[in-house]
């Protein structure tokens, strides 16, 4: 399998053609018959070890493990390797870096938000199977963030799952909760406290069979401490929310990936602002399938939703029955979707032009 060092390969890969070969522990790490079949596609590559997973990234390092419970991890560098937490990676003989990241079933990516550079993508978690939204109820209910984040968790490949948080320093929840659910369609919305654990063991219900939880969201809404719950101990550092605006600290500053007791995978991820999208996958139509079914029940196919007769969508915001603000949500993300498009084929089409070498858009000026 390993072509150029046969003599290497019979020591470190399984036989030819083997399948279920890889050592147990690494199933319980999140190994899988998909990644399996992956890393056979590549060769079964194991230059140090067979493939391990990125449990940690501090600026161009990675720690990675090669087993659940892997108390020698390596830490080797990124260089050229676009890697995230959660990622299963192939690590150089040496032993010094990453060479080769296996094709991810799952990750959640935003756009990077770097003013006046060209889009770039930035992988906040990958092979995850749940993604957790958390918005803390103590904080104005801000649904223009969240469907934005539903957009991009549905994009992920993971389930999207919703989880209020703080809610044991509300006295009355119901408003909140009920707009936030509102813009959470067919998304399981939980209700939860990483102070008194309430609701947490629904939250570690997610991470059954082994699968892998991400945590994502604000800063302050209460990620780290939810994990903390959810460990019972303090893994990961909290600090207090500005005392006026609730504003988070950026407390977590390094991606995580941690071992729940009794199976599966968290990682919690520094608080992000912007929610600016990158791929252009069903994302948005599953996050908006309401207003989409509403299209589907305008009178022309062609319908611009504006002031046409027989439209859906008009017809149900003069009823109250579609916040307005929900619909002008939709039309700007889908604007903003178009133009990242053209964006990427801009892109692509000067690096063909180079050889493949991508550089900056000179010509760009925007
Ligand atoms: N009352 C109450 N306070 C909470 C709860 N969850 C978090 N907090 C508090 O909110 C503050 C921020 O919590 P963190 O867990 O650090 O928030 P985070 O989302 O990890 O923030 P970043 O790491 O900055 O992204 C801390 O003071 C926590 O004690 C909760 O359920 N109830
Ligand atoms: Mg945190
Ligand atoms: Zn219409």
């Amino acid at each position: 399998m390993c072509a150029p060092e046969p003599s290497r390969c019979a020591a470190v890969c399984p036989p030819a053609g083997s399948r279920g070969t890889v050592p147990d522990m690494d199933r319980a790490l999140g190994w899988d018959d998909h990644l399996d079949e992956v890393w056979s596609r590549l060769g079964r590559p194991a230059a140090h070890g067979t493939p391990g997973r990125v449990a940690r990234i501090d600026r161009g390092w990675s720690t990675i493990w090669r087993s659940a419970g892997d108390d020698q991890p390596l830490r080797v560098r990124n260089i050229g390797a676009d890697v995230a937490v959660g990622d299963w990676v192939v690590v150089d003989a040496d032993a010094e870096r990453v060479e080769q990241v296996l094709e991810r079933r799952s990750a959640f990516v935003r756009r990077a938000s770097h003013e006046g550079d060209r889009a770039e993508a930035d992988v906040l978690a990958a092979n995850i199977d749940v993604v957790v939204l958390v918005h803390a109820l103590t904080a104005p209910p801000n649904q223009r963030r969240l469907e934005r984040e539903l957009v991009l968790a549905f994009d992920s490949g993971a389930t999207p799952v919703i989880a209020l948080t703080k809610i044991d320093a509300v006295e009355a929840p119901e408003a909140t909760v009920a707009e936030l659910s509102a813009v959470a369609v067919d998304v399981p919305v939980l209700v939860v406290s990483g102070i008194t654990g309430e609701g947490i063991e629904q939250v570690r219900g997610l991470a059954a069979g082994g699968r892998t939880i991400a945590f994502l969201g604000a800063s302050g809404v209460g990620k780290s401490t939810l994990i903390n719950k959810l460990l019972g101990r303090d893994a990961m550092a909290t600090s207090e929310v500005r005392e006026g605006d609730q504003r988070g600290r950026h407390t977590t500053v390094a991606t995580q990936l941690l071992a729940l007791p009794g199976g599966g995978w968290l990682i919690d991820t520094p608080g992000f602002r912007a929610v600016s999208l990158w791929l252009s996958g069903r994302g948005i139509e599953r996050a908006f399938v309401d207003v989409f079914d509403l299209m589907d029940h305008c009178r022309f196919r062609d319908c611009k939703h504006d002031r046409e007769p027989g439209c859906a969508v008009r017809a149900a915001i003069d009823a109250g029955a579609l916040d307005p603000a929900r619909f002008a949500s939709l039309e700007r993300l889908v604007a903003e979707e178009a133009a990242l498009e053209d964006e990427q084929r801009r892109q692509e089409r000067l690096a063909d032009r180079r050889g493949g070498r991508p550089e900056p858009d000179a010509s760009d000026g925007e």
